[in-house]
């Protein structure tokens, strides 16, 4: 598992050289905007259950057919798996814009994921559906203007995307 730093880091030593100045100058910008980053993973912490009912049910809304007798989501086992598994992907999505890099998220959550559910019947665009309705959820709690400081944070939402398509793509 690696961070934004750290990933520098092994990048640099793997071609045996120093930290180049480009690379100084944005992980300065990641320490900069720091507090963005933490009010950012706090809102989603905070209301994350919140999102994953609220995408759940839009799911299930736009594919009944998954609820239905024979559905993937059907019995109150499968219905608590779904449930389970988005928060497990939000989660390591939080981790992930927490430390500025996708290797917690790839290397622990989507790895042999895709396989994983092709192996139990799980429909992976239907869950790539989910992932997607969670980023619409999440991005509009942590993009909120109000109670918070105002600023430019639209390169941190831009990296919050970025994670929930790499979830959807792995899947989906
Ligand atoms: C991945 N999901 C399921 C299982 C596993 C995962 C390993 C099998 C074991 C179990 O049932 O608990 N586990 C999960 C994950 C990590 C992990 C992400 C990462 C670290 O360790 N069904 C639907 C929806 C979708 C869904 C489309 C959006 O109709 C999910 C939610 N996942 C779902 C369902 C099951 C499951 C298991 C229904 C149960 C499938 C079954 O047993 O038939």
């Amino acid at each position: 598992m690696l961070d934004a730093f750290t990933k520098v880091v092994s990048q640099a030593d793997t071609r045996g050289d120093y930290v180049s100045d480009a690379q100084i100058d944005a992980l300065l910008k990641m320490v900069t905007d720091g507090p963005k980053r933490m009010d950012v993973v706090n809102r989603i912490t905070g209301n994350a259950s919140t999102i994953v009912a609220n995408a759940a049910r839009a799911l299930f809304d736009d594919q009944p057919q998954l609820i239905a007798p024979g559905g993937n989501a059907y019995t109150n086992r499968r219905m608590a798996a779904c449930l389970r598994d988005m928060d497990i992907i939000l989660r390591y999505v939080t981790y992930a814009i927490f430390t500025g890099d996708a290797s917690v998220l790839d290397d622990r959550c989507l790895n042999g994921l895709r396989e994983t559910y092709l192996a139990l019947g799980v429909p992976g665009a239907s869950v790539a559906d989910a992932v997607s309705k969670m980023k619409e959820a999440a991005i509009a709690i942590a993009n909120d203007r109000n109670n918070i400081t105002p600023g430019d944070c639209s390169s941190l939402m831009a990296e919050l995307s970025s994670y929930f398509d790499r979830a959807a793509a792995a899947v989906g």
